[in-house]
């Protein structure tokens, strides 16, 4: 397998208009590129953060509102700053960006600007051509640059097989936290918020994210849970996305890897996102993690497809999350049910992830950060959030 070819995309500030780069993510993903999507009404700064630490080949914006000479430059302009200005700059607005327009940003270091009626495959094969072999800069001495660039080329390692797993067993300073559970659970959104109580209340710890989503035929993959996390957009925070790149399981080739590096680059706490898992999945092997936590949704079917859960063994935390949801009465009772069977001290939180200051979220942050809380005293937290 070659690597694939990573680019970032994402729609300005006070822009909602995100059909169209919907639409282009979808296109390129089928031809084998990896898509980083950022969403909608973004800051330039987020922008470019996320560029760095996802070590792109290209920001691809789609811009509709106004504003884009000056928006786009600033882009350029700020990768510059930073010692990434071999990160292109490219991207359109169908009719709100003139040819006039177009030719001013690229004399302020825009790359390509794409008009209304051009096809998706014209412009699939114009970044397929320019942006495989980049000509990548020394890194200097921006931190989130180097270390995006280290886990670049052990990621793109795996994939020409030059790479074998290294395993995890060495001593670390830092707290490694992995998430698994199915897809649309709330992972995503339960980090985010985990990460902005650990922002506030712990004002000098970093944290680094590793976020799983699945690549799809054709090789590429949509890597979209940058797109939930709103608070994570912090400088203290170190977010890199990952494709499965063909590998079953919930993890990549070379998550192993990845999270030894990051584990040994200064992090207060590593939190690893797995892709959304089914039944018989059990991602975190040889002592990958420190703390496993499954988020189950209420709407997992009976009872009986508890019995079939194998993570509901070994997970340290279970989260039910979505309880604003009509059934998680019932989930909860059946769960704290199935976790009485496994007579191992395993910690159950009931959660409302979507909502902010959530108090099943803080009881999640306290077990996370403190192991002195009785993983029982928050089974019975979670019974009684709902009575
Ligand atoms: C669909 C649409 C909407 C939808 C948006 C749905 C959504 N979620 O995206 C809705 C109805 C919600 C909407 C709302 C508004 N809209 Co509107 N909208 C449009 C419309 C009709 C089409 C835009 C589009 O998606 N085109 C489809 C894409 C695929 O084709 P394209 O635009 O030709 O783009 C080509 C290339 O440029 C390239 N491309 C585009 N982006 C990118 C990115 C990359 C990386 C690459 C490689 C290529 C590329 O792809 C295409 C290839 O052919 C345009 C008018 C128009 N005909 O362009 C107005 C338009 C953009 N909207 C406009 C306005 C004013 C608004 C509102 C402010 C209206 C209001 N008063 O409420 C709101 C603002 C919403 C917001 N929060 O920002 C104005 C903007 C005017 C301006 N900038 O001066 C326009 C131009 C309409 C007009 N003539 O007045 N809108
Ligand atoms: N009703 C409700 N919806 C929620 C809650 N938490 C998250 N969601 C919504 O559930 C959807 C999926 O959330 P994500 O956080 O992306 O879920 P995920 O588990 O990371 O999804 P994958 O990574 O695709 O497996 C989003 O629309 C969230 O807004 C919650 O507590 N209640
Ligand atoms: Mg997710």
């Amino acid at each position: 397998m070659a690597c694939p070819i990573r680019i970032l995309t994402a729609v300005p500030i006070c822009d909602g208009h995100d059909s169209a780069i919907n639409t282009i993510n979808l296109e390129f993903i089928r031809h084998g590129i990896e898509v980083v999507y950022l969403g909608f009404h973004r800051y330039v700064g987020d922008i470019v953060r996320a560029a760095i630490q996802e070590d792109v080949a290209a920001i691809g914006i789609s811009s509709y509102n106004g504003g884009h000479i000056e928006f786009f430059a600033d882009v350029v302009r700020q990768l510059k700053n930073k010692g990434a200005g071999d990160i292109a700059v490219f991207g359109g607005g169908g009719g709100t960006i003139t040819h006039e327009d177009a030719a001013e940003m690229k004399r302020k270091g825009v790359d390509q600007i794409f008009f209304a009626g051009t096809s998706l495959q014209d412009m699939t094969d114009y970044v397929q051509k320019q942006y495989r072999r980049r000509k990548k800069t020394r890194t200097n001495s921006n931190r989130d640059l180097a270390l995006a660039r280290k886990l670049t080329e052990l990621e793109d390692g795996f994939a020409d097989r030059r790479q074998r797993p290294t395993h995890n067993r060495s001593i670390r300073n830092c707290k490694v936290i992995g998430f698994t559970g199915p897809g649309g659970a709330g992972k995503t959104t339960l980090i985010d918020e985990l990460v902005l109580r650990f922002l506030q209340r712990q004002p000098k710890s970093r944290i680094a994210i590793l976020s799983h989503d699945p690549s799809v035929i054709g090789e590429g993959a949509l890597l979209g849970d940058r797109a939930t996390m709103i608070n994570s957009q912090d400088d203290r925070v170190f977010m890199r996305s990952m494709a499965t790149r063909g590998q079953a399981g919930g993890l990549s080739p070379a998550t192993e890897s990845c999270l030894t590096l990051l584990a040994h680059s200064e992090f207060d706490y590593v939190i690893i996102e797995t892709v959304g898992t089914g039944q018989e999945a059990l991602p975190f092997r040889n002592k990958l993690v420190d703390q496993t936590v499954l988020v189950m949704n209420p709407d997992y079917g009976a009872r009986l497809q508890l019995q079939k859960i194998v993570m509901l063994d070994v997970a340290d935390i279970v989260v039910v999350n979505k309880t604003d949801l009509e059934r998680a009465k019932a989930a909860l009772s059946e769960i704290e049910q199935r976790l009485t069977q496994n007579k191992r001290k395993q910690g159950m939180v009931a959660t409302v992830a979507k909502r902010h200051r959530d108090p099943g979220v803080d009881e999640l942050f306290e077990l996370i950060t403190k192991s002195t809380s009785s993983p029982a005293q928050s089974r019975d937290f979670a019974a009684k959030a709902l009575k």
